[in-house]
């Protein structure tokens, strides 16, 4: 009569593992690539001025958050979108970062999200290049070079 209990507590341990393992491994073997950084150009300083946008396209092959970016360039690099705000084109800081949706291009461009490049060390003309590197929440770091010139309307 006692034996009973017995038996099927020691078979619980196993049901435990089997219906655990699964998902864990699986999620394991995936392997995230490199998010793909296209078109990666920045404006020419206006005279007299250290801030400047940079515009690209990503495409992430995995869910992922553009979270920071950084360059020589600049003392300070941020992710900025724009929005209406009291009928004024206002631009602001994404705080949180830019969710990039698997496999589907993600554009900054003029008039919408872009990169602000603010203390800029030394005039941007066109033809120069700014190195960039961008971080994300789960794939690697991406260093990319800008070319510096007018990017397409
Ligand atoms: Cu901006």
């Amino acid at each position: 009569m006692i034996l009973r209990p017995i038996a099927l507590l020691a078979a619980l341990p196993v049901l435990a593992l089997a219906a655990c393992g699964q998902p864990a491994s699986s999620g394991r073997s995936e392997t995230v690539g490199p998010v793909v950084v296209t078109g990666a150009i920045c404006r020419p300083t206006p005279t007299g001025r250290q801030v400047t946008g940079c515009y690209l396209t990503l495409t992430a092959p995995a869910a992922d958050t553009l979270v920071s970016i950084s360059s020589p360039a600049s003392a300070l690099a941020q992710i900025h979108e724009m929005r209406m705000e009291s009928n004024m084109m206002m631009m602001r800081e994404l705080e949180a970062g830019l969710p990039l949706p698997a496999g589907q291009a993600v554009a900054l461009a003029p008039g919408g999200n872009h990169i602000m490049l603010m203390g800029v060390t030394e005039p941007l003309k066109t033809g120069d290049t700014v190195p960039l590197t961008l971080t994300f929440a789960t794939a690697a770091p991406v260093e990319i070079t800008a070319t510096v010139g007018q990017p397409p309307a």
